[in-house]
């Protein structure tokens, strides 16, 4: 089927009407991977999937949000957006007001966006504004500027963000056929957790599946304040897309987490990384260190035992990967294995190579 996006796809889950100009780059339609290597891990026979939203036009979950507040801004009329962001969120506002001929401003943590989404925001002709402070200053100062002058403010505080990402979870459910009983996903302004969890609700309204998920978020561990609960003031991690301190949508987290018994707990920077070299190396899938956050929780659950119990060994658990790993290949170069250099010559690769013999050959 030709996928139009995701307005096209669940208009009628969506306000927008006639008068909406929609404004796509064909975002949504994602792959829902299995990941038998991570099934395997828990000893059980539950199932596990990936939902690659790194498969996305911009290559994040961003664009399914992105969508919903670029054409809602479009209608009303505004002529320039303004966000601020750990990187996605620009590369996506960047993408989608190019498309619709606005101008669009984003304010940065300056040297603490991974270099992929940095690239996308310039090259989509965004003005870039990079601070001396952190995202959470960031998001500040933009919530002042949007408030006071007539432009519109596309973080996640804005609620045709929220409506456009739910559909990742009306996706999820259309594609497994029911509803998984563990969601995985990481969590940095806690936008997305909260999107989901509003769209399994509404999508359960339509009688396609009787079973709520338990939301399990992760943070990165020094950037935890929902773990913690307090505020961060300097949060650390390599997964800079989840260095977030004090997130908008905290509270809304909480209701999630708590309405759907499930959790938000916390993940190393080593336990991230462990996560994204396993996807990477056994599964096939090149995800940002932000996306294995949700698969190192996962991981570090499975490891204690929690799918053990007689209830969920059987149980169908989505993780969900947020964005691609071409996004900070500055990491992943650090993370792997060096190439090995040598002469132009068969003899020195195959040294290299680790082949002694070849002279083996058919006369
Ligand atoms: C890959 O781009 O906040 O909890 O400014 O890029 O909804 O914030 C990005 C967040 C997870 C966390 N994974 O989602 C931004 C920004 C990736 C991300 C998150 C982000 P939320």
């Amino acid at each position: 089927m030709n996928n139009k996006g995701i307005i096209a796809k669940y208009r009628r889950y969506l306000a927008v009407t006639g008068a909406t100009p929609v404004i796509t780059l064909q975002e949504g339609n994602t792959p829902l991977l299995p990941a038998p290597s991570l099934a395997k891990l828990t000893g059980t026979r539950m199932e596990v999937f990936l939902k690659c939203e790194g498969a996305n036009p911009t290559g994040s979950f961003k664009d399914r949000g992105m969508t919903m507040a670029i054409s809602k801004a479009k209608e009303a009329g505004t002529r320039a957006v303004i966000c601020a962001s750990t990187g996605n969120t620009s590369a996506s506002a960047a993408a989608y007001s190019a498309k619709a001929g606005l101008t669009c401003f984003v304010i940065l943590p300056k040297g603490a966006i991974a270099l992929g989404k940095l690239a996308q925001a310039m090259m989509h002709g965004a003005k870039v504004i990079a601070i001396d402070g952190n995202f959470d200053q960031a998001l500040e100062i933009v919530k002042e500027i949007s408030e006071k002058n007539n432009i519109t403010l596309v973080n996640s505080i804005n609620p045709h963000r929220i409506e456009g990402q739910k559909t990742g979870a009306f996706e999820i459910v259309d594609q497994l056929g029911r509803s998984p009983d563990f969601h995985f996903i990481p969590v940095g302004n806690a936008g997305n957790i909260t999107a989901y969890w509003k769209g399994y609700k509404e999508y359960k309204r339509s009688g396609r599946f009787s079973r709520m998920p338990h939301m399990m978020g992760w943070q990165a561990a020094q950037s935890a304040p929902i773990v913690k609960g307090y505020p961060i003031k300097n949060p650390k991690t390599l997964a800079t897309a989840i260095r977030i301190g004090n997130p908008a949508s905290w509270i809304k987290a909480e209701e999630a987490r708590d309405e759907s018994k499930g959790m938000i707990g916390m993940v190393t920077d080593r336990q991230i990384i462990a996560a994204y070299r396993h996807l990477g190396e056994v599964e096939g899938i090149f995800c940002e260190p932000a996306s294995a956050a949700s698969v190192a929780g996962f991981m570090k659950l499975a490891a204690s035992g929690f799918f053990k119990q007689e209830s969920r060994s059987e149980a169908v658990t989505v993780c969900i990967l947020t964005g691609h790993g071409l996004k900070d290949p500055d990491r992943a170069v650090a993370e792997s294995a060096k190439p090995r250099t040598c002469p132009a010559d068969v003899k020195a690769v195959l040294k290299i190579m680790g082949i002694k013999n070849s002279s083996r050959r058919k006369r």
